[in-house]
């Protein structure tokens, strides 16, 4: 039974996005003491940080915004579809204002190491302005897309150019992005993900020329996005409660269940109007609507693969740039499908070219650009669109420490080991939202990460009421939890392909080690789980 000291807080959370504002809310709500600590000047998360130009929600805007759906800001007028990122961090500002939270916020500040103290059963937090802070219970908050992946190029600090993470996008003197006026510039863009697929089409109208390097090309589809009229806004609001119970019901959170068919019951001219249909509406459907079998069948999925390949081979006019675009290494949907708008007909403007890294890589950069053997790149601007150490970088890179001094970095060093995503053995106290395993990273995160908000409190609640001040995994609940979540995402097409949902750990004997960072059974069986967890008097967990 662990002593008890009386700590400076109830909670740490750590993060101020989406997600970490609610939780902090949640427990101020329920008079608890609770200090939100963020690196940024203000709330956001990643809408406070990703301010690169074209950067805007593919997941349909009131679908994503719980606090519109919850009633925190009912009266939300959305004005597209799927809202740029400038609206998007206008509704985290004003729930913001409405959940009264900024007064419970130190900004501008990193959390650089969290230590749990077995002696007197707190955490002690270390700030980078090198104050000190002990807490019951640590919550982190942090994204599953917040740590940058920056490469390492021989040589990039010799560019004369600007270079710069999509997510550190240069601001100007009152912190807001700098417009970055492409005009009679050269400009190059690293790294064809969703984010480089979104800023690619806005560089190409502007740039005098504009070079895509290329290491892997994703399977894109249209986003369709269109403004929303007054009209149609006020019956979507009247539809919020609906829309929130059905996202629910879904396996994502996004608005769309799969069709019940597998690919092979349906004839081929069904199947392409099918395909047809999914690819001309708005938003993610062509991915999870699809058949149902789309990534657990080769056959399945080649279906679909060969349909989008041709809309590139149509959309594409030079037919060596289309097959470049078309993905050879991995199914349709086995990673993110990025939501494009005019991304292929970029490639058929003079002014942008295609290049070919895995061919030839970047060798190093020089004074005018990247070399690439005999050719020298000559730019203005470059933008490294090079993703994000997903789901556990942000927490690799804080000192967690917990029983005994456990790193928390080395517990999981070949793959998380967690309960419910929630928590892991030998690290007391601590709650990892839309962390590792859990139902959150992998799903419409707006909600999500709002549903397990209320569930960490319910469970910070019944400890409160029955005066315990301890809570962590049994070994066997969460060798349970684990060995299911891994097994799961094994029989998915998704594992054998690498994404930011995927850790790969390179060990010292040669040996490759791949693992999934993510839940894919889905946000219903997910939350059923926890709620009968909850229900059973918090079975998995022991207490004191
Ligand atoms: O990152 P990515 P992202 N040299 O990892 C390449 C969310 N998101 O920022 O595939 C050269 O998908 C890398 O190549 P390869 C969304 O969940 C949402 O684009 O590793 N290239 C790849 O092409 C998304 O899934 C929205 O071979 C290098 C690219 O960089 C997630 O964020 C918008 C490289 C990285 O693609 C991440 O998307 C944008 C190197 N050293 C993003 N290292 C919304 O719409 C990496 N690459 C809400």
């Amino acid at each position: 039974m662990p002593k008890l000291m009386s700590p400076d807080f109830d909670a740490v959370v750590i993060g101020a996005g989406v997600t970490g504002i609610y939780q902090t809310y949640l427990l101020d709500q329920n008079g608890m003491s609770v200090l939100g600590v963020d690196a940024a000047e203000d709330v956001g998360g990643t809408w406070y940080w990703n301010r690169y130009p074209g950067c805007r929600l593919d997941t349909e805007s009131y679908a994503y915004g719980y606090f519109a759906l919850k009633g925190i800001i009912p009266e939300w007028t959305w004005s597209e579809h799927f809202a740029g990122q400038a609206e998007m961090l206008r509704y985290v500002n004003a729930a913001t204002d409405k959940m009264d939270i900024r007064r419970l916020y130190r900004f501008g500040t990193k959390v650089i190491s969290a230590h749990y103290q077995d002696e007197n059963n707190v955490w002690t937090i270390t700030l980078d302005d090198g104050s000190e802070l002990t807490c019951r219970h640590l919550i982190s908050a942090t994204g599953p897309l917040s740590a940058s992946n920056m490469p390492q190029y021989a040589g990039l600090d010799r560019f004369q150019g600007e270079a710069f993470h999509s997510s550190s996008w240069p601001r100007d003197d009152q912190g807001r992005a700098k417009e970055i006026d492409f005009t009679g510039k050269r400009v190059g863009v690293i790294g064809t993900g969703a984010t480089g697929v979104q800023i690619i089409p806005i560089a190409a109208e502007t740039a005098e020329e504009l070079f895509v390097f290329q290491r892997t090309p994703n399977w894109c589809t249209p986003l369709g996005n269109s403004a929303i009229s007054d009209e149609d806004m006020t019956l979507i609001r009247t539809r919020f409660p609906t829309i929130l119970e059905y996202v629910k019901t879904t396996p994502t959170a996004f608005p769309y269940h799969r069709d019940r068919r597998k690919a092979s019951e349906v004839s081929e001219q069904d199947r392409t109007a099918f395909f047809e249909g999914l690819y001309d509406k708005p938003g993610y459907g062509i991915w999870l609507s699809g058949f149902r079998d789309l990534l657990l069948s080769k056959e399945s999925n080649q279906y679909i693969a060969d349909f989008v390949a041709g809309k590139i081979r149509q959309r594409v006019h030079d037919p060596d740039v289309a097959e470049k675009l078309i993905p050879t290494d991995h199914p349709f949907g086995a990673k993110r499908v990025p939501m494009e708008t005019d991304y292929y007909e970029s490639y058929n403007r003079p002014n942008v070219h295609l290049v070919d890294i895995k061919a030839e890589p970047i060798e190093e950069f020089v004074e005018a650009g990247p070399r690439i053997g005999d050719r020298v790149y000559d730019l203005d601007v470059i933008i490294f669109a090079t993703g994000f150490d997903g789901v556990t970088g942000s927490l690799d890179r804080i000192d967690i420490r917990g029983h005994a001094g456990e790193k928390l970095i080395d517990a999981w060093a070949d793959g998380p080991s967690t309960y419910l995503g929630l928590q892991t053995r030998g690290f007391p106290n601590f709650f990892a939202l839309v962390g590792p395993h859990n139902g959150s990273a992998f799903c419409n995160v707006g909600i999500c990460g709002a549903l397990q908000a209320e569930w960490v409190t319910q469970m910070l609640l019944y400890m409160r009421a029955s005066g315990l001040t301890y809570s962590q995994p049994t070994a066997a609940a969460e060798k349970q939890w684990t060995d299911a979540v891994y097994a799961d995402f094994a029989r998915t097409l998704m594992a054998d392909t690498n994404a930011w949902w995927i850790k790969v750990t390179h060990k010292p004997d040669g040996t490759v080690v791949r693992r999934t960072l993510v839940y894919v059974g889905g946000g219903p069986e997910y939350r059923k789980r926890c709620e009968e967890v909850a229900y059973n008097g918090y079975e998995g967990f022991e207490f004191a």
